[in-house]
């Protein structure tokens, strides 16, 4: 069976986190991948009801996600759980707002807005983000975590509050989690 070009892409970035772990090469596969191929469609799906993330591929170094915004999404403010994330836009444009928490609430910082092929990088000690899609439209994002984040802290956009919460698979490997996406996870990965 031919390999697709996204699980080439995996098999890549496997190779160059553990020749590096922090991850050098890993922006300019992204970036690479994104200008040349469209396979990700297979395993991507959208909710009208908030961003979806669609696992691609997990193991112990890292896990992939592709992530579908629909047009007035947004993700709540978030932390990465120690972990670095790269995000590498695939359609449409993304914004991505820095916050840092500070005893009075939230302060945003820098907002910078990503078109397709462009990659952006995140990790705790950088800040804590937001993200959304741009110009009333729909985009898609191909995100990296090494290695990969079961929960992470939301901050309450109002009062700065943090809370633990869980993060879970809207689908895998293009097949909807209608019930536990452990399951899934556990089927596809084992
Ligand atoms: N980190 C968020 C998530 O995994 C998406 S924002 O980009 O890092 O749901
Ligand atoms: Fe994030």
């Amino acid at each position: 069976m031919n390999q697709q070009p996204i699980d080439d892409l995996c098999l890549r970035l496997a190779d160059a986190l553990k020749r590096d772990p922090r991850g050098t090469q890993v922006p300019a596969r992204l970036a690479e991948y994104a200008s040349e191929h469209d396979d990700w469609r297979s395993m991507l799906h959208f909710s009208k009801d908030s961003y979806t993330r669609n696992l691609v591929h997990r193991c112990g170094p890292f896990e992939m996600l592709l992530l579908g915004w629909g047009a007035g999404h947004e993700s709540p403010v978030h932390d990465h759980s120690g972990q670095q994330c790269w995000m590498a836009v695939l359609e449409g444009e993304l914004e991505e707002v820095h916050l840092r928490s500070t005893p009075e609430g939230l302060a945003e910082g820098r907002s910078k807005v990503f078109k397709t092929g462009e990659v952006a990088y995140i990790q705790d000690e950088i800040a804590l983000h937001l993200i959304r899609p741009r110009g009333g439209q729909p985009a898609v994002s191909l995100h990296l975590y090494a290695k990969p984040i079961d929960t992470c802290m939301t901050f309450d956009r109002v009062t700065g509050k943090p809370c633990e919460v869980p993060l879970s698979y809207h689908s895998v490997r293009g097949v909807l989690c209608e019930d536990d996406p452990a399951d899934h996870v556990r089927a596809q990965f084992a």
